[in-house]
């Protein structure tokens, strides 16, 4: 019987490329589409954009010597496209790949397993002008040549790769993750076929990924989906939504085709993507090798009539309880709802270490793939308190949850390789700019105010440090 973690359990953190790098304009760094949508955030709402961020392009030895402090054995980051191909495609930043190769050597110097994905969210701005982005299948061949230049370059350092972040979160968020012009905001087809490209450009990546002898992993962002009742209905739409919102994805990365029901009813609503001749063959041919899961909460879907409007994933982005802008809506198919049974985060987020522990063993019966977690955290507004510290004694609750559930889902016999949370350190939400905070290690900003963003521990940091040092007895 299998008893706790395994001996070589990765424990470590994550962050992404533009969420704490800052620079956003040095050393021939080219702009992304996530400079220019968190810029128009900033004067739409307020937040932080992506320019300074958490300064971990100057200060990234800092944060490796912290990260060895806690006693990391892996460190997810990803690795910026427009840094290394300022215009998307042709020439070299060497200063740019300069920057990733220093970044993969401190962390090998100190035992830190580098583990980095290849796209999260930050397309060239250029190939946006170009040619319209993802939207446009040339993105396909751009990206294929960016991931094998990197795969190359890195061959001896890298085993696991984790590919494209969250493509379920771009398809229901599309306008926050891509830059999607407003001539083809109401063209919701377009949000199918994106993740059509997106599915030809990972098949690339793991192509190349597999030449060289390394590992592939989709990173998904993964909610469990329940019925909101135990009638039938309610029962039959959390099948419905979880075949459109998880293994419509799952089923291209393990088994290399579309969710059958999933697919069927996106054509039927006119929402489905144009697939090319060999392109289902090419996507088979290169599916994956482990699952990079992203799991905050989970979810809940209830019945929902034929005659409903469509209504897409919307955001909590006042941070006010019960400030839902929107819950997904299928017609005939599912509705999104809130959980009852559920706490939640500041931000609506439901908290469920159970409904990770159910995730594992789904996938698991389901893949039979290992899995390793790339995200999991708590957002919270973090104040600093007069003694100079953060006590974020809820964040830690939040991680010994999931961190039991893990084990207990080890236990039951499912292979998980590692845990690397949300997030490393403080970094610019997505949505909520620095106001909602993930990190073990607080960055001292504001959304207004860069300031020196000194680094500080969180109470969080000296706890992880104990569970990483007993290997996940907490
Ligand atoms: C995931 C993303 C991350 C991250 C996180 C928290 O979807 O991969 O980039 O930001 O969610 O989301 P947010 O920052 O919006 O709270």
């Amino acid at each position: 019987k299998i008893k706790g973690f395994p001996k070589d359990f990765l424990w470590g953190a994550s962050t992404s490329a533009y969420q704490v790098e800052g620079a956003a304009q040095e050393d021939g760094k080219g702009l992304s589409q996530q400079d220019i949508i968190n810029q128009e955030r900033r004067e739409k709402f307020g937040h932080a954009d992506a320019s300074v961020a958490s300064d971990h392009y100057h200060k990234y030895k800092e944060d490796i010597a912290l990260f060895k402090e806690m006693g990391f054995t892996s460190y997810r980051f990803s690795i910026s496209w427009a840094r290394i191909f300022p215009k998307g495609t042709g020439e070299v930043n060497e200063a740019g790949i300069q920057f990733y190769r220093d970044l993969i050597k401190e962390l090998k110097d100190n035992d830190i397993e580098p583990i980095p994905t290849l796209y999260h969210y930050d397309l060239p701005w250029a190939l946006v002008e170009k040619y319209g982005g993802w939207v446009s299948r040339e993105v396909v061949k751009d990206f294929a040549a960016f991931a094998k230049y990197v795969i190359y370059e890195f061959k001896d350092d890298i085993k696991y790769w984790t590919t494209i972040n969250e493509q379920s979160i771009i398809v229901q968020y599309w306008t926050q993750k891509c830059y999607i012009p407003e001539s083809d905001q109401s063209n919701n087809q377009l949000r199918y076929q994106i993740n059509h490209h997106m599915n030809l450009a990972q098949a690339a990546a793991v192509k190349y990924i597999h030449e060289v002898g390394a590992l592939a992993g989709p990173a998904l962002g993964y909610s469990s989906i329940y019925p909101l009742s135990c009638k039938p209905e309610d029962m039959l739409a959390s099948l419905n939504a979880n075949d459109l919102r998880n293994y419509y994805y799952l089923d291209i990365y393990f088994k290399g085709h579309y969710t059958v029901a999933a697919h069927n009813y996106l054509e039927a609503a006119g929402l489905a993507p144009v697939i090319e001749e060999g392109d289902m063959e090419y996507i088979a041919a290169h599916t994956s090798d482990f699952f990079a899961i992203n799991y905050y909460s989970s979810d809940c879907a209830k019945a929902c009539p034929e005659g409903a409007e469509r209504r897409w994933s919307g955001y909590n982005l006042s941070g006010k309880k019960g400030d839902m802008s929107g819950f997904e809506t299928h017609p005939g198919f599912y509705q999104m709802c809130a959980n009852p049974e559920l706490d939640t985060t500041d931000w609506d987020w439901a908290i469920d270490p159970v409904g990770l522990e159910y995730v594992y063993r789904d996938l698991y019966t389901r893949y039979q793939i290992p899995m390793m977690i790339t995200e999991n955290g708590l957002g919270a507004y973090d104040e600093l308190t007069s003694d100079g510290k953060i006590h974020d004694e809820y964040r830690i609750d939040y991680w010994r949850d999931h961190i039991a559930a893990t084990k207990r889902a080890i236990e039951a016999g499912v292979e998980v390789i590692g845990f690397m949370p949300w997030s490393a350190v403080d970094l610019l939400s997505t949505s909520n700019g620095y106001k909602k905070r993930y990190g073990l290690i607080y960055i001292d900003r504001s959304d207004d105010d860069p300031k020196q963003c000194e680094r500080i521990r969180k109470d969080s940091f000296y706890w992880y440090q104990k569970v990483i040092k007993s290997n996940g007895e907490n």
